[in-house]
């Protein structure tokens, strides 16, 4: 764990006169100095534009970009290097899936199905597509612990259904959805799978064709890479069947006065010079996570998770949302403290040093699920311990004795 905290500059730093516990990790993750690294080099020997040139510096900056590609394609499973299309991240993967395959396949009538506890970025795209279609936009209703059950899954699935789009992990309860069986279902009905891996990706190992999604998007910035990466994974016959959104200099193979044709894939997706250092930071960042192993940093959060859990239990006024069971929740809490706004809630525990998130966590609709407007969490990675835990178990003692005494 020493070895691992090391690689991590950031988190070497005090914070209002204390140790910093970062614990927003589900927002964007630290940055090992592998991936500073990566970046700079690049920028320092390599820097040039890719798939110009015959240049010597271009050729490198081209072998390390597609380089990146390989590792992602590795890292996930895919078939091939033409099913990885890199974007600004998940927001950026969905909204060119919901525009390019859903502009196409859905019309009046169709339905697109969702769930409750999803972020905007997995929302939105899909209400937007719904009212420019007509089609119907439903959701699978939660159980009360957060879950999504299979049965919902097979209710509320129809032979109208052409598209279900769901998160392999909620940035709010923490619940891990059944991947795979959900796709099955999806596609005994004839519907496409879009898999928001946001939470996942950087957690949990993920195997797209073990889970035969026909989607699946997730950000770099939150699994140890460069802001402003994200990867759109999609099955090779569906992305040749789409068409391009944004169009330009790259992504075009001819272009006439009046009329243009593509590239092939992924680069018809990939309009413009694309982000070339953040490609080469998150290929440095995946070589990180590999090389700990994803099964480990899964393990090293559930035992957090459940530490956490036990120790905050025993606050009182705590109320936790999401899954009780470790097994069924990947490594973030989100939770109240009876009195205290989660805004001062966060404000004071940034005072003791620690970093945690406090709002709508871009679920708005979750949020009135969960009946309140507003929730604080604290979300893990590898770098934390079981001390940052009890450092924040000490932070909410800390807090509620301040409210409590002042109010
Ligand atoms: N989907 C999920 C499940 C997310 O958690 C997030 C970001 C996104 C999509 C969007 O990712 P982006 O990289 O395109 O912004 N979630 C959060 C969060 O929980 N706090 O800050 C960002």
């Amino acid at each position: 764990m020493n070895e691992i905290r090391k690689q991590f500059p950031v988190l070497n730093q005090e914070v209002n006169g204390h140790p910093l516990v970062y614990l927003d990790s589900a927002a964007t993750s630290q940055k090992p100095v592998q991936v500073l690294e990566a970046v700079r080099n690049y920028y320092e020997l390599d820097n040039s534009n890719v798939h110009r040139g015959v240049h010597t510096l271009g050729n490198r900056a081209t072998d390390s970009y597609e380089g990146a590609r390989e590792k992602i394609r590795k890292f996930i499973n895919a078939k091939s290097t033409k099913e990885i299309i890199y974007t600004r991240g998940t927001t950026t993967s969905i909204n060119t899936v919901a525009g390019a395959y859903g502009r196409m396949n859905v019309n009046e009538g169709d339905e697109i199905v969702i769930s409750h506890m999803e972020h905007h970025s997995n929302l939105i795209p899909w209400q937007q597509l719904a009212k420019e279609k007509g089609a119907v936009l439903k959701y699978f209703e939660l159980e009360q612990d957060g879950t999504i059950t299979l049965e919902t899954v097979r209710n509320t699935i129809t032979d109208k259904t052409k598209i279900v789009a769901i998160t392999m992990a909620s940035n709010v309860l923490g619940t891990i959805n059944p991947i795979k069986e959900i796709t099955k279902i999806a596609h005994e009905a004839g519907a496409v799978i879009v898999v928001d891996a946001a939470q996942a990706a950087p957690h949990m190992p993920i195997d797209v064709q073990d889970l035969d999604c026909d989607f699946l998007a997730f950000s770099g910035h939150k699994m140890c890479g460069p802001t402003g990466t994200g990867v759109l994974y999609g099955k090779q016959a569906h992305l040749e069947s789409m068409e391009p959104i944004e169009f330009g200099g790259e992504m075009i193979d001819f272009v006439d006065l009046h009329d243009s044709t593509w590239k092939e894939l992924p680069w018809k997706f990939e309009g413009g010079t694309p982000n070339i250092a953040g490609a080469i930071g998150l290929g440095a960042a995946i070589d990180f996570l590999t090389e700990i192993g994803l099964e480990k940093i899964a393990e090293h959060e559930h035992n957090l998770v459940e530490y956490a859990l036990n120790e905050m239990d025993k606050i009182e006024g705590v109320s936790i949302y999401g899954p009780r069971d470790p097994q069924k929740r990947c490594g973030l809490i989100t939770f109240n403290i009876d009195g205290v706004h989660p805004h001062d809630l966060a404000t004071v525990l940034d005072m003791n040093g620690i970093a945690v998130r406090a709002g709508h966590h871009c679920a708005q609709p979750l949020m009135k699920w969960l009946q309140c407007t507003a929730t604080a969490r604290a979300s893990f990675y590898i770098y934390n311990t079981k001390e940052d835990v009890d450092r924040l178990v000490e932070g909410l003692r800390i807090a509620k004795e301040y409210f409590n005494d002042v109010f």
